[in-house]
C-alpha cells in the first residue's frame, strides 16, 4: 500500500496558482452544470439526470496524468474529467441531458443515451479510424454497474500487444504501448462480478491499467456494510499488491478531497503503469454526493444527519476553496466573484444548448400547422382538425412526438376525403419519418463500405485430387494463413494456446505466432469478451474464443450490452469489429449440447450470428468478418471437426457470405429450413423421404443475423408451398424467429397450402447420451415422420398416416 508524498514543483509561485485557479475554476464549473442539470429535470425539461458533483476534484488530477492515446473506460460520474481534457463542454453537457438528437450538438451518443455517458469519436463520419494516438479516448460508456470493466482489460492490453508484437501498423493507434487505460468505477459496483474478474485478469495479464474507485460509501441507498467485506475495496484486496517477488498491482489509498494528495498519486501511478505495464489500482476515499445519487431520489431518505453534514464539510470543492484560501492562492472575496460568474456562464450554456434542441423541432412544428391549417380549410372535418393544431401550437416545448401524434390523427379525419392538402400532409408525414426514424435508429450495423454486407463471396477451390481431411485442419489451416496475413489478429480463449484449442483448430499455431497472439486465458468469458471489445476498439482485429456455446451464458450480458450497443450508442462513431468463435449444438449431455439460439437472437442485435454447416463455411465466415468492420459471433459445430472434408487450394481467401441461404438439396414437395448440425439429419431424413416419394428441398440459414436477405427462402416456398423449420432449440426460440421472418418479413403466407410447421427440442435440457439426445431433441425419423404428415394432411390417399 502507497502512502502519499508531497508533490515537488518546479514551478513558479504564480505559474501554480494560475492552474490551480484554472483546477477550481473547471471543478465549479462541472458542480453548476450538475446543480442546474437537476433543476432541469425537476421543472420537467429533462427525463433523468445523474451527475458527477462531489467527485469533481479527484477527476482534475487524473485528467493531468491522461496523455494522448490513452483510454478511459468509465461511469456516470465522470463528466469532470470529460470537461477537463477538452471532450464536454457546457452546451454539450446540457444538450446529453436534453437528448439532442444532433450529434454535433451532442458528440456522446447524439442523445440516445442519457447523459453522463460519454464517448469520444475513434471514426470520422465515414466510418474511418482517426489517429487516436493524437487524442483523448473516451471508450463508450454503458449504465450496468461494472459493465465498463471488461473492456477496460481489453483497452489496456491493446498497449501490451502494440508494444511487444512485431509487424503491425500502429500509426493510428498506439505509441510502443505507451497508452494508459484508466477505468473508473463506484464502490458499490465493485461487488459485481465483472469487476473481481477484471481484476485478477489484469494482474494475470501485467497490463497498463489504472482504475480509480470513487468511494462515496453508497450504491444509491445502500451503504457499504451492504457491499463490502470491511466496508473497504482496497482493504480486501491487499493481497494483489506486487512485491519483489511476484508480480501484482500497485494499490493507492487517497481522500478524495485531497487536491494536492490527488495529484501527486495520479501522477505516480501513470509513471508506473505508462512505463512498466503494471496494473495500479486507486482507491479513492470519502467522496460525497452533494445531491444524492440521482434525480429520482432525495439521499436525506437515507442519510443521517450526521452524515449529511459530513458530505457538507468534506466535499471535495469545498475542501479545496479551503486549502486555497489557506494557501494565499485566491481570498475568499474573489473566489465568490469567480463562483458567481461560472454561475452565469453555466447558466448561458444551458440556454444555448436549448435552444439548439428546441429550434429545430419549433421549425418543423411549423411546416406541420401551416400543413394542418391548410387540411382545415378544405376538410369537413375542420373543426377537429383545428382543435388538433391547436393543442400543437399550444405546446411551449413541443416534441417531435406532438408534430407527429397531431399530424397523424390528422389524417384520420380525412380518411374518405380527396384533396391536395391532404396528399401535402401524407407526404410530409413520410418524409418527416425518413429524415427523424434514423435520428432513433441508425447504426445498428456499421454504415461504412466494410460493412460486411458489403463483402462479396469468393467460393473455395480445390485441386483435383484435392485432399479429404478432417474439419478441423480446414480451421487450422485457415487460421494460419489468417495470423500470417493479418498482424493485428490475435485469438486467445480457454485452451486456445498451448494446446491448440480443444478440437485442434488452433494446433501448432501458438508455436508459429507467438503466446500473445495464439493465447491461453483464464476460465473467465465475460472478460475473454470483454478483452476482445477493448483491443478491437483500438484497432487489433481480436478472435475472442469461448470455449463451448453452453458457456457463452456468462459473457452475454457484455455482448448483449456493450459489444452489440457499440456502433449504436456512439451514431458509429466507434465501432469494436470482435469475432467471437464458439463451438455447439448436439454432443453431449445437458451442458455441451446447448443450442439456446432463440436467447442469443434476441440478446445480440447489432452482432452478427452466423451458424456454419460445416469448417469451410466457418473459414469462409472468419476470411469475410476479417474484411469488414464489424462483430460477429460464429457458431462452430462442435460434432464435425473430425468429419471429413475437402482441403480448398485458396486457404484464407474463399469468403462466406454473410446474410445469404444457401440451398443444398432442390425438390418440389416441400422446403425444410434448417442450419448447423442439425442439417446432416435433415439430408438423411430428405434421402429417406425420396423413398416415399416426397422430395423436399433443404435450406441452409446460415447467417440468423442477419437473416436471408434476397429473401430466397420465400422463393422456394413459392414452389414447393410448403414449410418446415427443424431447429434443435427449445420451441419458440430459434424457429419462431425464422417462422416470424419468412412469414411476416418475406410475406410466405400467400404461397402457403398447409401451415407452417415447427420442429424443435424437447423443452428440457438436452440429456445425456446417445439415447438421450435421440429423445430431446429432433432425430432423422422425427423429420421423417413430421414431413410425413404434413403430406399426409394434405394428400392421405398418397400418403396414409405412418402411426
Ligand atoms: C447491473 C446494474 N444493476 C443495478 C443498476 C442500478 N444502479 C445504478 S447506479 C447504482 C449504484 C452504484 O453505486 P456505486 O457503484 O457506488 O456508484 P455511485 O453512484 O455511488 O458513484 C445502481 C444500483 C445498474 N445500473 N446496473
Ligand atoms: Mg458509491
Amino acid at each position: 500500500m502507497n502512502t502519499n508524498s508531497k508533490t515537488k514543483t518546479e514551478i513558479t509561485f504564480d505559474d501554480f496558482k494560475t492552474e490551480v485557479l484554472n483546477d477550481y475554476k473547471l471543478a465549479v464549473t462541472s458542480r453548476e452544470c450538475s446543480l442546474l442539470g437537476r433543476r432541469e429535470v425537476l421543472t420537467g425539461k429533462a427525463k433523468f439526470g445523474i451527475f458527477g458533483d462531489g467527485k469533481e476534484i479527484p477527476q482534475i488530477a487524473w485528467a493531468k496524468a491522461f496523455k494522448n492515446g490513452d483510454f478511459r473506460s468509465g461511469y456516470y460520474r465522470d463528466q469532470t474529467f470529460m470537461m477537463a481534457i477538452g471532450e464536454l463542454t457546457i452546451e454539450q453537457f446540457f444538450a446529453g441531458l436534453y437528448a439532442d438528437t444532433d450529434l454535433s450538438n451532442e458528440p456522446m451518443s447524439a442523445g440516445r443515451q442519457m447523459g453522463g455517458h460519454f464517448t469520444t469519436h475513434s471514426l470520422d463520419k465515414n466510418g474511418e479510424w482517426k489517429n487516436l494516438t493524437e487524442q483523448k479516448n473516451s471508450s463508450a460508456d454503458i449504465s450496468p454497474t461494472a459493465g465498463q470493466m471488461p473492456r477496460l482489460l481489453g483497452l489496456a492490453q491493446a498497449s501490451k500487444i502494440y508494444r511487444e508484437v512485431d509487424g503491425i501498423d500502429t500509426t493510428k493507434f498506439s505509441k510502443e504501448g505507451n497508452e494508459i487505460a484508466w477505468g473508473t468505477i463506484g464502490n458499490a459496483s465493485t461487488s459485481e462480478g465483472l469487476f473481481f474478474e477484471t481484476i485478477n485478469a489484469a494482474g494475470v495479464l501485467q497490463v497498463p491499467m489504472v482504475i480509480s474507485i470513487w468511494d462515496d460509501q453508497y450504491g444509491i441507498s445502500v451503504h457499504a456494510r451492504h457491499q463490502t467485506t470491511k466496508e473497504n475495496i482496497s482493504e480486501i484486496l491487499k493481497g494483489f499488491q506486487r512485491n519483489e517477488k511476484e508480480k501484482g498491482y500497485e494499490i493507492f489509498r487517497v481522500d478524495g478531497w485531497n487536491y494536492p494528495e490527488l495529484i501527486d498519486t495520479y501522477q505516480r501511478a501513470a509513471k508506473i503503469s505508462r512505463k512498466e505495464h503494471i496494473p495500479v489500482m486507486i482507491h479513492v476515499q470519502e467522496l460525497t454526493q452533494p445531491q444524492g445519487h440521482s434525480t429520482s431520489g432525495s439521499h436525506e431518505r437515507y442519510k443521517n444527519q450526521e452524515r449529511l453534514k459530513w458530505e457538507a464539510e468534506y466535499d471535495c470543492n469545498a475542501q479545496m476553496r479551503l486549502w486555497m484560501i489557506a494557501n494565499n492562492i485566491a481570498t475568499d472575496e474573489e473566489l465568490t466573484a469567480l463562483e458567481r460568474s461560472i454561475k452565469k456562464t453555466v447558466r448561458e450554456g444551458k440556454k444555448a444548448a436549448w435552444a439548439a434542441i428546441i429550434n429545430p423541432i419549433i421549425a418543423e412544428r411549423k411546416e406541420a400547422l401551416v400543413l394542418l391549417e391548410n387540411l382545415a380549410t378544405s376538410s369537413t372535418n375542420s373543426a377537429f382538425i383545428t382543435k388538433l393544431k391547436n393543442e400543437l401550437e399550444g405546446f411551449n416545448e413541443p416534441l417531435r412526438k406532438n408534430i407527429l401524434s397531431a399530424t397523424r390523427k390528422a389524417l384520420r379525419y380525412v380518411v374518405s376525403e380527396t384533396s391536395p392538402e391532404k396528399i401535402a400532409l401524407q407526404n410530409w408525414i413520410t418524409n418527416y419519418f425518413e429524415i427523424i426514424q434514423p435520428k432513433y435508429s441508425s447504426h445498428l450495423h456499421s454504415q461504412s463500405e466494410q460493412s460486411a454486407l458489403n463483402q462479396t463471396e469468393i467460393l473455395p477451390t480445390y485441386d483435383p485430387l484435392a485432399e479429404e481431411v478432417d474439419g478441423r485442419v480446414v480451421l487450422r489451416e485457415n487460421f494460419d494463413a489468417i495470423f500470417s496475413n493479418y498482424p493485428e489478429a490475435l485469438i486467445f480463449g480457454e485452451d486456445a494456446g498451448y494446446i491448440g484449442d480443444v478440437n485442434q483448430g488452433l494446433e501448432g499455431l501458438q508455436e508459429k505466432h507467438g503466446a500473445l497472439r495464439v493465447a491461453d486465458t483464464g476460465i473467465r468469458e465475460a472478460t475473454i469478451i470483454g478483452q476482445g471489445i477493448g483491443m478491437a476498439m483500438r484497432g487489433l482485429r481480436p478472435i475472442a474464443e469461448i470455449q463451448y456455446l453452453d458457456y457463452i451464458m456468462y459473457a452475454l450480458q457484455i455482448m448483449s450490452d456493450d459489444l452489440a450497443t457499440v456502433q449504436y450508442r456512439t451514431k458509429g462513431r466507434q465501432k469494436a469489429p470482435l469475432i467471437v468463435r464458439t463451438r455447439g449444438h448436439r454432443l453431449e449431455g445437458i451442458w455441451h449440447s446447448g443450442s439456446q439460439m432463440g436467447g442469443i437472437l434476441n440478446l445480440i442485435r447489432g452482432i452478427h450470428l452466423l451458424v456454419p454447416r460445416n469448417m469451410t463455411k466457418a473459414a469462409g465466415f472468419y476470411n469475410t468478418l476479417l474484411d469488414s468492420d464489424e462483430p460477429a459471433l460464429v457458431i462452430e459445430c462442435l460434432n464435425g471437426y473430425r468429419l471429413k472434408e475437402k482441403l480448398p487450394n485458396n486457404i484464407g481467401e474463399f469468403k462466406t457470405p454473410i446474410g445469404v441461404v444457401e440451398t443444398i438439396r432442390e425438390g418440389n414437395d416441400i422446403t425444410l429450413v434448417s442450419y448447423g448440425s442439425t442439417l446432416r439429419l435433415v439430408e438423411k431424413a430428405a434421402k429417406e423421404l425420396v423413398q416415399v416419394g416426397i422430395d423436399a428441398e433443404i435450406i441452409d440459414v446460415q447467417s440468423l443475423l442477419p437473416f436471408d436477405i434476397n429473401h430466397d427462402i420465400v422463393k422456394s416456398i413459392s414452389k414447393t408451398n410448403r414449410v418446415m423449420i427443424i431447429d434443435e432449440d427449445v420451441s419458440g426460440g430459434g424457429s419462431a424467429y425464422i417462422l416470424n421472418e419468412i412469414l411476416n418479413k418475406q410475406n410466405a403466407f400467400q404461397y402457403l397450402d398447409s401451415s407452417p410447421k415447427t420442429l424443435t427440442s424437447k423443452q428440457h435440457r438436452p440429456a445425456y447420451g446417445t439415447d438421450g439426445d435421440y429423445f430431446s431433441k429432433p432425430s432423422t425419423e422425427d423429420i421423417f415422420e413430421a414431413v410425413y404428415d404434413v403430406m399426409n394432411e394434405s394428400n392421405p390417399s398418397n400418403y396414409p398416416k405412418l402411426r
